[in-house]
């Protein structure tokens, strides 16, 4: 089903030019209200009547992270502070969370880019979504929630976790649709395995799973376990959350909404444009937003441009499922972490030397496992072993509140740690996905 066949349908050359109006329009907002982009934009001699055509946003600035980082909280606020409506931040928690705030035209934007991503993945108003992303300051929960409810679904707002409460619900209430991580799918339905219910005799039919890589593999298999179809949909907090892009019924790569989030592929290194179907780093502007919209915001994930027609009739540009990312962060459990932050962390734990290694595995549970190797000063270890034991579990404390996620601390004696001599590995990730 196409949600907005008017917009998602919409000839090309028209929605260019709708595409431009709104280009237009931000950067001279932009320009006005947000003392950042103004500096940015002088500091580039570049002024909003200089935008002529699609082609000269290749004038503007870019927005990093980094520039988001600097300008917590509200720094780049573009609209009044009363009319903000409400908050999200990422997962991450490198220094500060990058935050994205909404204003009620904002919140209707996101509505309809997830009533289109969840409609792409053949959701209508019969359909009970269970919904198993995460509620609260993370966008999957609530992204989900309002796109269900804008096509006239049912939510069973379930959030992420208490599986056997997830599965007695899936049962009772005849769940149709699933919303979660690919990795939850798997987990949930182990424990499903585990629990002697057969998961092919309910009519749970299809799902919208994203937020972490996954494979044409894993796709596979949820596909198989469940009997239904399994659609890829891609977002990310600081753009607006899910709903940036997502897949149709040809499972052919993700259409992006390009009439809200203005897509381009950049090479990484040197920020300038690579030609359409070649990889590179995915660059969005925001434009269509009020409360925080973003000039050119260079996501780190790498794809493709496909513009070729899409058998569903949809005309928007697509991307292709992601290959990675150019910077070092991982997604475990969902949360975005860089192996930076766990230097940060060990630096300040005394006993510890700064010498580490992360292995990640996603074992028979389906759920991703970290453990973390530290190297331990010489003293310690000729200590007694109440002393490694208690180290160790205050590492583990550590981790857990400044990576929000749990993780096995193994101590190893000084220098065991292979050392390397150009980049040092700090990540062995053993996830077969
Ligand atoms: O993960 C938003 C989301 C929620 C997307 C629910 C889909 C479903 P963040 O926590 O800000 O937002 O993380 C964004 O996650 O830059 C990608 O690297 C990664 N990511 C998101 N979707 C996919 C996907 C949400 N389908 C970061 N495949 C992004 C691979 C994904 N990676």
């Amino acid at each position: 089903m196409i949600f907005n066949p008017e917009s998602e349908c919409m000839d090309v050359e028209a929605r260019k030019r709708q595409q431009l109006a709104n280009l237009k329009n931000l950067v001279e907002k932009l320009y006005s209200s947000v003392p950042f982009y103004r500096q940015k934009m002088d500091d580039l001699e570049v002024k909003p009547r200089d935008i002529h055509s699609l082609k000269d946003i290749e004038k503007l600035p870019f927005t990093t992270k980094d520039d988001l980082r600097l300008n917590y909280p509200r720094g780049l606020l573009a609209a009044p502070p009363d009319q903000i409506v409400e908050v999200h931040m990422s997962s991450g928690t490198t220094g500060k969370p990058v935050v994205d705030e909404y204003t009620q035209k904002d919140i209707n934007i996101w509505r309809e880019a997830m009533a289109r991503t969840m409609a792409g993945g053949g959701c209508t108003k019969n359909d009970i979504v269970q919904n198993c992303y995460g509620y609260g300051l993370f966008t999957g929960g609530p992204g989900a929630h309002y796109g269900a409810m804008t096509i006239g679904a049912e939510v069973l707002p379930m959030s992420s976790g208490n599986t056997a409460r997830q599965l007695m619900v899936m049962q009772d209430f005849g769940t149709t649709m699933l919303t979660c991580t690919p990795s939850y799918a798997l987990y949930m339905a182990e424990e499903a395995a585990d629990a002697g219910i057969d998961l092919h005799k309910l009519p749970i039919s299809k799902g919208c799973f994203g937020a972490e890589p996954w494979s044409e593999n894993m796709r596979k298999e949820i596909e198989a376990r469940y009997d239904m179809k399994a659609y890829d949909i891609y977002g990310l907090t600081e753009i607006i959350g899910p709903g940036v892009s997502f897949e149709c019924e040809a499972q052919n790569g993700l259409h992006i909404n390009e009439d809200l989030f203005f897509p381009e592929i950049i090479d990484p290194e040197t920020g300038k444009a690579v030609p359409d179907g070649e990889k590179g780093e995915l660059v969005f502007t925001t434009i269509t937003k009020e409360g925080t919209p973003l000039l050119r915001y260079r996501t780190r994930d790498i794809t493709f441009l496909i513009r070729e027609p899409c058998s569903c009739g949809r005309t928007t540009v697509r991307m292709h499922r992601l290959f990675g990312r150019t910077d070092d962060m991982l997604i475990i459990r969902g949360v975005n972490v860089f192996p930076s932050q766990i230097e940060h962390a060990l630096i300040e734990i005394e006993g510890t030397e700064p010498q580490y290694l992360i292995v990640l595995t996603r074992g028979d549970s389906h759920l991703d496992e970290v453990e973390l190797q530290v190297e331990v000063k010489k003293e310690f270890f000729s200590d007694e072993t109440r002393g490694l034991e208690e180290l160790r579990a205050r590492i583990e404390g550590v981790m857990k509140s400044k990576l929000q996620i749990g993780v096995k601390v193994k101590l190893v004696e000084p220098k065991t740690i292979e050392r390397s001599i150009g980049k040092a590995k700090r990540v062995i990730d053993n996830r077969k996905i």
